[in-house]
């Protein structure tokens, strides 16, 4: 064969691999389009499949390590496995249209491949136009461009091309911002159904809110030191076990009580709406964030205590213990003990829970790991033998209570030549009594400031049912100044708990029960 028709033939199959690659983009973005990121949308149940097939070592990197970007990764694994899955029907439609010679075969393999593909991902026929309808256009123009058999010539074959690119980017752009528009984190957040205001007002218009009080000072409490997070935290970590998020109407939201119970118990939005609830502020720490991470973070809370939710059903437990379940296929095991204060939450910061966050309720038990505060919660199982939940079948130990540590987030030199140290001290609901810092590495110590406990802003506990024990569970800001030495030194910081127990100095990673040791940074 001489050189002139193998140029020919490979100018001619380039194209087709590029506009079915345009075809499943088209797909992915049409389908945001019309989905937003939700179960609707084509690549979500592959982040799933994709999850459940993840190693674990490679998850436990993902969270340890990579944090929020291992999510971004898994998400642009399903994105390109679903625009590769749509590539290869166009392609194969491609292929099999030349040999029929039939122009329409690639169009319906385009179109009907990914509305069926979508279809059977989402189990929503409706919505799977979305991805069809787009492929299949994509292919009908470039294909109205020029000829999509072999023999075409370089120009038509690059017009197709450059044709079929623009709609798919035009497509994209499209998608992306219809897309972003239906996610309903935005609905629920901005128009907070759970109007809190009519709740908590003074009566008087123009007043603020209690939990407006609440947050303004909490606001004040802080310590103002330059580049530290407030003690109601501006942005909230995430932690997902899904690169898509389970978008839940709170008018066909149920939460169960269930299993080893008298008499099961089930719930909608309003009965919970509509039950004595209260306002607390209260922490998060993952047990897989590094020892000096951001994974850990405040805000004030309204919810239903669980107590009185559970003791409706009356439990009959043989291990004294729970099971969680959500809407995600998340669920978290623990003792039926941690539940004593915990919240079914609705409430964030005095607006409706974001979706980020467990619209429309979550789980918020006080003291204990991140990951027992299941977000999205629908059934509350009473169990009668223990049983493992989902990180823990993965080997984590992160159901119980959360260890002491002192963070340093904040290295500002003063004005006056002074240098300032400040970060955040947690220990659960034991309390943080002091934190000390060292300037040389160790060997000396001092006190730090300390904020005010927030608990005491709310009243410790909140004010709401009366016979809910108060909880303080939250953080506190720390600061610390001094006259720096000539050169490099080393900062430590370590925290005392309420019980007067002093932070563990030695050093562990995350896995599988939350880092521990001193925080230590060389200042220069
Ligand atoms: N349903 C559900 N709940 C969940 C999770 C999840 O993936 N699904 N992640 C857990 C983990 S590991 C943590 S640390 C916290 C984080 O809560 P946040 O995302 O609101 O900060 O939620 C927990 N609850
Ligand atoms: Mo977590």
């Amino acid at each position: 064969m001489d050189t002139h028709s193998l140029q020919r033939r490979t100018v001619a199959h380039l194209p087709t691999a590029l506009v079915a690659v345009f075809a499943g983009s088209g797909a992915v973005a049409g389908s945001f389009a019309v989905a937003g990121r939700t179960q609707g949308w084509v690549v979500a149940p592959v982040t799933a499949v994709l999850a459940r097939q993840t190693p674990d070592v490679v998850v436990r990197y993902a969270i340890t390590v990579l944090g929020s970007l291992g999510q971004q990764l898994a998400l642009l694994g399903a994105v390109a496995t679903v625009v590769g899955a749509v590539a290869a029907l166009t392609a194969t439609g491609v292929h099999l249209g030349r040999r029929l010679n039939n122009r329409a075969l690639p169009v319906v393999a385009a179109g009907v491949g990914s509305w069926v593909l979508a279809a059977l991902l989402t189990h929503n026929l409706v919505l799977a136009f979305g991805a069809g309808l787009p492929a299949a256009g994509v292919v009908l123009i470039a294909t109205a461009a020029g000829r999509l058999d072999v023999g075409g010539g370089l120009s038509p074959a690059r017009r197709r091309v450059l044709g079929s690119g623009v709609t798919a980017m035009a497509l994209g752009v499209v998608g992306a911002v219809v897309g972003s528009r239906r996610t309903p984190d935005r609905q629920s957040l901005g128009g907070a159904p759970n109007g809190t205001d009519a709740e908590t007002t003074d009566g008087s218009d123009g007043e603020p809110t209690r939990r407006e009080r609440y947050l303004a000072a909490a606001r004040e409490q802080s310590l103002g030191v330059e580049g530290l997070e407030p003690l109601v935290s501006g942005r909230f970590y995430q932690v997902d076990i899904n690169a898509v998020n389970p978008a839940v109407e709170a008018s066909s939201w149920t939460l169960s009580v269930t299993g080893a119970v008298e008499e099961e118990v089930t719930m909608d939005y309003e009965d919970l709406r509509g039950r004595p609830w209260l306002d607390r502020f209260e922490t998060l720490r993952c047990v897989g964030e590094g020892l000096n991470g951001h994974k850990m973070d405040t805000a004030l809370w309204t919810g239903v205590p669980i107590r009185s939710l559970v003791a409706a059903a009356g439990p009959e437990s043989g291990c004294e213990c729970v099971m969680l379940r959500a809407a995600d296929g998340y669920f978290e095991e623990f003792p039926m003990a941690a539940l004593e204060g915990g919240l079914v939450a609705y409430g964030m910061n005095g607006r409706a829970l974001p979706r980020a966050h467990g619209y429309p309720a979550r789980a918020l038990i006080p003291g204990h790991w991140g990951e027992i505060n299941v977000k999205w919660l629908t059934e509350i199982e009473v169990l009668d033998r223990a049983a493992t939940g989902y990180w823990e079948q993965r080997g984590w130990h992160g159901t119980g209570p959360v260890t002491t540590v002192a963070k340093i987030h904040a290295v500002n030199n003063l004005p006056d030549g002074r240098q300032e140290l400040g970060g955040h001290a947690y220990a659960g609901t034991r309390g943080v009594r002091t934190v000390e810092v060292s300037t040389d590495g160790g060997a000396t110590w001092e006190r730090a400031d300390l904020s005010a406990p927030l608990a005491d802003v709310t009243g410790h506990g909140g004010y709401g049912p009366a016979d809910v024990a108060p909880v303080d569970d939250t953080w506190r800001q720390w600061r610390h100044t001094y006259d720096p030495p000539d050169g490099a030194h080393e900062v430590v910081a370590r925290a005392i708990d309420g019980t007067g127990q002093l932070q563990p100095r030695e050093e562990s990673g995350p896995f599988p029960n939350g880092p521990s040791g001193w925080v230590t940074r060389t200042v220069e």
